[in-house]
């Protein structure tokens, strides 16, 4: 028999006891996947996205990031299912969309973590315009592309990094349509750190995410993450295990020049992996920080009615 509301025990008043106080911010002990976690993911036993969640896991334990301090932010597809899985502030947002979401809470909320998760269909075909422009106004958060050459979630459809000869429910024949280059259009688009890792690399895509969150500006991550229903082995040729090659970024090369970045990212696949691009320039949340203080400095010491008094003063 189910329960009822009459079933339910006595309220207990939470006002009665003591309050605790808070432990200080430096002595709280780092949120553990228990706390993390929330429904089991509901992806294909292999699928290359079980990787990237759990090390956003272990990224929030090691960062001691807590739950009031972070946001998970996704569009549509399999990868964007992620914040389904994170016990966390988030949204599961519109196809394409998750960047113009996730850029009003960066831009009203600077004392959040933005972390925003998707896939290559999501970023670069339906989302392609978003991802042009937040990277060009260089927005701080952490954009993390699980990047599968494939439309998962729609069940194999040629996607804008499908390579050609693809075979998919869309291109019955094989992909004729150039792939779009992730590395390549990020840097082009004015993106501030731009790296690329891969599924099958633990160790490295933390690192990288964690870099990512690390930098002052829009902070982008390919992520190389098999899709093991509609495109099984495609990165093999990049992992060790399966006989490929997992090659870093040259220890020689100058992550502030923009054109070795490109030419790094026109290396034919698996190509490297680490950071490609990093640039220090100021970000759209500083410079919107600052109007938003000389506005204020301006009406300093008024009432509420006589700034608005003021607004309706200049409108005669
Ligand atoms: C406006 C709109 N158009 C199309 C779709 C159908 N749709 C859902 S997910 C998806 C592609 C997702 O591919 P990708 O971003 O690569 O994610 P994956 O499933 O591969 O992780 C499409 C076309 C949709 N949900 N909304
Ligand atoms: S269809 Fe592909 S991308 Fe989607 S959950 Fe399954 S393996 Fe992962
Ligand atoms: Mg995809």
């Amino acid at each position: 028999m189910s329960a009822t509301l009459t079933d339910a025990p006595p309220r207990t008043s939470s006002i009665t006891s003591a309050p605790t106080a808070p432990v200080p911010s430096d002595q709280r002990k780092g949120l553990s996947k228990k706390e993390i976690a929330a429904d089991h993911p509901t992806w294909c036993p292999g699928c290359g996205d079980f990787s990237v969640l759990a090390l956003y896991f272990k990224l929030i334990e090691k960062r001691k990031l807590w739950h009031e301090k972070i946001t998970t932010i996704a569009g549509i597809g399999c990868s964007s299912r992620f914040p389904y899985f994170v016990q966390a502030h988030g949204a599961h947002y519109i196809h394409g969309r998750a960047l113009p979401f996730a850029s009003g809470i960066s831009l009203s909320r600077p004392d959040l973590h933005v972390f925003v998760f998707g896939g290559d269909g999501d970023a670069f075909s339906i989302g392609g315009n978003h991802f042009n422009h937040t990277a060009r106004k260089n927005i701080k958060m952490t954009y993390v592309v699980m990047d599968n050459w494939v439309y998962g979630l729609t069940k194999k459809q040629t996607s804008p990094t499908s390579p050609l000869g693809f075979k998919s429910k869309t291109d019955t024949w094989g992909a004729v349509d150039y792939p779009i280059n992730p590395m390549k259009q990020a840097i082009a688009a004015g993106a501030t750190f731009v790296a690329r890792t891969t599924h099958s690399n633990p160790n490295h895509v933390l690192q990288m995410m964690e870099a990512a969150m690390d930098h002052d500006g829009f902070g982008f991550v390919e992520c190389l993450s098999e899709c093991v229903e509609f495109y099984e082995g495609a990165f093999d040729a990049s992992n060790p295990r399966k006989g490929g090659a997992f090659n870093v970024v040259p220890a020689d090369h100058d992550v502030t020049d923009e054109m070795a970045a490109y030419k790094l990212a026109d290396e034919a696949f698996p190509g490297y992996f680490g950071i490609f691009y990093k640039a220090t320039k100021p970000t759209k949340n500083s410079k919107e920080a600052a109007i938003g203080a000389a506005a204020r400095e301006k009406v300093k010491g008024l009432k509420d009615w006589q700034i608005l008094q003021k607004t309706f003063d200049k409108l005669k």
